[in-house]
């Protein structure tokens, strides 16, 4: 597949053209990694004379109700004549090779769409490896038109930071339940999060949508412990996503958040997460080479030994494998 005919389709919104481009960027294959590197420096460039994306990151615990919110958002900004990818980034792809997020079965009505795309995650490899292929998507989806791009994320592990690393905002979804909505939700959430969304108050249930709005009532007071005086005090809604109720006051807030970052906000925000992206990406190389040094494979069970029978101290044992891989011609 040559670049200059991914690069027509793409600009052209082919959907087939869409998805072989992302499995290109997906791809760990050495053979692919020139082509995608290619193809990545075009869109590069291209990006820098287009708008901006609405880059969003919905994170929350299994069944909180992300891909069911993401199917509500979609519908209505698909409505509104916005072209809507939806990425995910799911850890346990990681571990496991098989993808629970983002699955099209929750977003039957969106995945059906022609202005919208769904991807679910790709299924192995490191979660860094997972977050560089799910923000080379983006900038294929972002080539092919689309405005506005959804990365689902469960909550657990590094992987929300992560994602937070990638989007322009990040909104939170929790579920009121009475007493530990608190100690149920991990302090870092709060420090990350843009905008909270109490979610599954459906209207036709006055019960729980009082809880709902208790429990937002509450986060947001936990929220002004947290974050101090920060600049943006990350607003905390109620909605649900199964009805459609105040799923477009979630979004009303996620623009406010972007009106509060500004162009010149959301250029600096961008420039420093493909700082911290280039870092990532260099530690990943690093981490490979490591894995695939000739000297470190030729000395490392004799490490091993030593240290385990107490003739090596660990500082020594990691000198050893550091000379050993510094002694690699590459
Ligand atoms: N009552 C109610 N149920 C909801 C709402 N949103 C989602 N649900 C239900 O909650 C369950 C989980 O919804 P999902 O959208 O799959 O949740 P998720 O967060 O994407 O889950 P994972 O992808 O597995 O992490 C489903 O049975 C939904 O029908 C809501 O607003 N109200
Ligand atoms: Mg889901």
């Amino acid at each position: 597949m040559r670049v200059a005919d991914l690069l027509d389709g793409l600009r052209a919104g082919h959907r087939a053209t869409m998805a072989r481009a992302i499995t290109l960027v997906e791809s760990t294959a050495p053979r692919h990694r020139e082509t995608a590197r290619e193809l990545l420096l075009a869109l590069a460039g291209e990006a820098t004379t287009r708008t901006p994306a609405v880059r969003v990151g919905i994170s929350g615990v299994p069944g909180v109700g992300k891909s069911t919110f993401i199917e509500s958002l979609g519908g209505l900004l698909t409505a509104a004549g916005h072209k809507v990818g939806v990425l995910a980034v799911d850890p346990s792809s990681v571990r496991t090779g098989g993808s629970v997020l983002g699955d099209k079965t929750r977003m039957s009505t969106l995945s059906a769409h022609p202005n919208a795309f769904i991807r679910p995650s790709p299924s192995a490899g490191t979660l860094g490896g997972v977050a560089r292929a799910t923000t080379q998507a983006m900038a294929v989806l972002e080539a092919a038109g689309y405005d506005v791009v959804l990365v689902e994320t469960v909550g657990v592990g590094q992987s929300e930071v992560t994602v937070a690393g990638m989007v322009d905002t990040f909104l939170f979804l929790t579920l009121a339940r009475t007493g530990d909505q608190l100690q149920g939700i991990k302090k870092g959430i709060l420090e990350i999060a843009d905008v909270i969304a109490v979610n599954k108050a459906d209207p036709d249930d006055p019960a729980r949508e009082q809880e709902a709005r208790v429990a937002a009532r509450d986060l947001a007071g936990a929220l002004r412990l947290v974050r101090g005086h920060a600049e943006w005090a990350p607003p905390v809604v109620t909605c649900s996503g199964l009805t459609g109720a105040r799923v477009d006051e979630v979004w009303a807030q996620v623009l406010m958040h972007r009106d509060h970052l500004g162009a010149d906000g959301l250029a600096h925000k961008r420039a420093e997460q493909q700082l911290d992206f280039t870092w990532a990406l260099v530690r990943d190389e690093l981490d490979q080479r490591l894995r695939h040094s000739a000297g470190v494979k030729a000395v490392r069970a004799d490490v091993r030994a030593a240290l385990l029978a107490g003739e090596l101290t660990a500082p020594l044992a990691a000198d050893r494998l550091l000379e050993a891989y510094d002694s690699d011609e590459w």
